[in-house]
């Protein structure tokens, strides 16, 4: 008879697992998701073109060819012989929203290499003028990684900057911003934002920082694309990119803890589960 061989879980499927429990837990407990992509694609194949996810898309990806799909998440960069680089290295259009609050989630990661001088950001803007930078003609939402530290900014300028916790290498953080009008109504514009990095459901009075724009002139009415910037990478440098949702309210985006507990202790039982499986497979 063969000796059982203890199952090994990688760190990475572990993350993985998590992730996606995480992914899940939060699509069932969603009331009013706008749109969302988990990038549980192939891997090894592009972005462009990719077109899963839920919600209100109009659209597939469009994304340079040094982004792509890996171990369900998006990549950025190849690690060798690639810039992660550009205004609209990935972006992709809904259906306009105008409403007076837009929550987005998404997990970032970094590689060992992306630090001082390196600049990653998710954007959002209308379909209209879709663009990654700060200064075409609109104010908005940038939030991700700037010299190693987390960052959401209005603005370009540093007034209209809130600077986070720096991030760590090969860990991924949840980046949660609530996008909001002070003034309700279609018309208005999105001219405040809050936001968070790890958010627990507790978390919501307690953000890392509030950005108010409401004196700019030009800042968007309606939300319709949102994609990522790249700039002052360098060769080799990567980023990882998961679980974007955009929604209509807190719960959509962060899990209450319970909620937490009860998935983590669900996914345990899975994979003790799972073990005793295999083991009785090989035994
Ligand atoms: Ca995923
Ligand atoms: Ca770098």
């Amino acid at each position: 008879m063969k000796k059982s061989t203890p199952l090994v879980i990688s760190s990475r499927i572990l993350r993985n697992l998590a992730a996606s429990a995480l992914f899940l837990a939060v699509s069932q407990l969603n009331a009013a998701v706008i749109a969302s992509d988990d990038f549980n694609y192939t891997s090894g194949s592009a972005l462009n073109g990719a077109s899963g996810g839920t919600g209100s898309w109009s659209a597939s990806w469009t994304a340079a060819s040094f982004v792509t799909t890996e171990d369900n998440t998006a990549q950025f960069g190849n690690g060798s012989s690639n810039t992660p680089d550009g205004n609209e290295m990935a972006y992709r259009t809904f259906d306009a929203y105008s409403g007076d609050v837009l929550y987005v989630s998404y997990e970032l990661t970094l590689s060992p290499t992306t630090l001082s001088g390196d600049f990653f950001t998710l954007w959002l803007d209308s379909a209209a003028s879709v663009g990654g930078t700060d200064n075409h003609g609109v104010s908005r939402l940038n939030t991700g990684v700037t010299n190693g530290s987390s960052f959401a900014r209005i603005s370009s300028s540093a007034a209209r900057t809130s600077t986070g916790p720096s991030l760590s290498a090969n860990v991924s953080y949840q980046f949660v911003v609530k996008y909001s009008k002070s003034v309700s109504g279609e018309a208005n514009k999105f001219d405040t934002i809050e936001w968070w990095l790890n958010p627990t459901g507790s978390d919501y009075g307690d953000p890392i920082g509030t950005i108010s724009g409401t004196d700019l002139s030009t800042l968007l009415t309606s939300i319709s694309a949102v994609g990522f910037r790249g700039a002052g990478n360098d060769n080799g440098d990567q980023f990882w990119v998961d679980g974007l949702t955009l929604a209509t309210e807190w719960n959509d985006v962060v899990i209450p803890e319970s909620a937490t507990t009860t998935y983590l202790a669900l996914m345990l039982v899975v994979l003790v589960g799972l073990n005793r499986f295999r083991r009785s497979r090989r035994g």
